[in-house]
């Protein structure tokens, strides 16, 4: 019987900027309102970042995050997940902020530094919403998404061990795999282990299927059964490489966060649209989407009576 599928939504993200659809959840009530709406689509897990409600850039206040979570916990029974990436250009302790002040079931853990480079999509827009945005995406070419073995380490100890929090390994490299085998050798982390191998980055590994057979076949030597592992794809390949992931018997993640349409060419108008997309071609494999409590068993993860909302 092959287990079920665990889809995790990605809301907002600090990637992409308002100029770029007119859909991306901005405010704490909009950014409620599409969480619910992709966790009656069939999400189990979201993953959360917050803005500014003013002009929609990356935002690390608690107060943010409180608001929404607040409203997607008491509407559904999904589980939250909050950023410990945060914002490109945000410093350690500001990206820590949300999740030491909500201590939720789950964070995410970038497992090693690289170069995050999404000024590409700088050209593909003009009559910016905000003057924030053209420069954010420049200041891209020289950025260093800074995820070191002292940054790792805080983050476990505090928030893992501090709060019983576990962790979405985001994984964006065949190296990533090695340190959070590292990670694990010194004890500081417990299976079950959620990890999110990360396609189509720029300065990550590429959206190739050959990538993705050889991190998932080295995830099985390093992690054995003590593991679960899902896939993202940035951009164009978020649904085909989600589907390959369910075929192999794997998790899958989309959400606007990391690709703001639905097809060629053509802008999601929400996030569950992706959600109701990928649970449609899931099912029609066969295989069933996992509920939050299955989720919740099959991670580990303490129960959403323990976070502080
Ligand atoms: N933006 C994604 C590619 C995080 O929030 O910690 C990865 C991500 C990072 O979700
Ligand atoms: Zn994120």
């Amino acid at each position: 019987m092959p287990k079920s599928v665990i889809i995790t939504c990605a809301t907002t993200g600090g990637v992409h900027t308002p100029t770029m659809s007119e859909y991306l959840p901005i405010t704490p009530q909009e950014i409620a309102d599409s969480s619910i709406e992709a966790a009656n689509a069939g999400a189990s897990i979201i993953h959360l970042h917050a803005r500014n409600p003013e002009n929609g850039k990356p935002d690390p206040r608690p107060e943010l995050f409180q608001d929404f979570m607040g409203q997607i916990h008491r509407q559904s029974d999904a589980v939250l997940n909050v950023s410990t990436g945060g914002g490109l250009g945000m410093t350690r302790e500001e990206r820590l902020r949300a999740a030491l002040a909500v201590s939720p079931e789950m964070a995410s853990l970038n497992v090693g530094s690289m170069n995050f480079g999404i000024f590409p999509m700088k050209a593909k827009y003009s009559n910016w919403k905000h003057d924030w945005e053209p420069a954010f995406l420049d200041s891209t070419r020289d950025f260093i998404f800074r995820n070191t073995f002292a940054d790792i380490e805080y983050i476990v100890k505090e928030l893992g061990e501090g709060h019983g929090t576990r962790f979405e390994f985001e994984c964006y490299d065949l190296g990533h795999l090695y340190n959070l085998a590292w990670v694990i050798d010194q004890g500081w982390v417990k299976p079950p282990f959620l990890i999110q191998i990360v396609f189509g980055v720029l300065g990550g590994v590429g959206a190739d299927l050959d990538n993705l057979m050889h991190m998932h076949t080295v995830a099985q030597k390093l992690f054995g059964k003590d593991y679960e592992w899902s896939v993202l794809a940035a951009g164009k390949n978020q649904m085909s490489f989600a589907t390959q992931a369910a075929m192999l018997g794997g998790n899958v993640r989309v959400g606007l966060e990391d690709s703001l349409f639905i097809g060629a060419g053509e802008k999601a108008k929400s996030n569950a649209e992706q959600v109701l997309r990928i649970r449609s071609i899931v099912e029609n494999l066969g295989l069933k989407v996992a509920t939050p409590e299955e989720a919740r068993a099959r991670l580990g993860l303490k129960g959403r009576d323990k976070i502080t909302l």
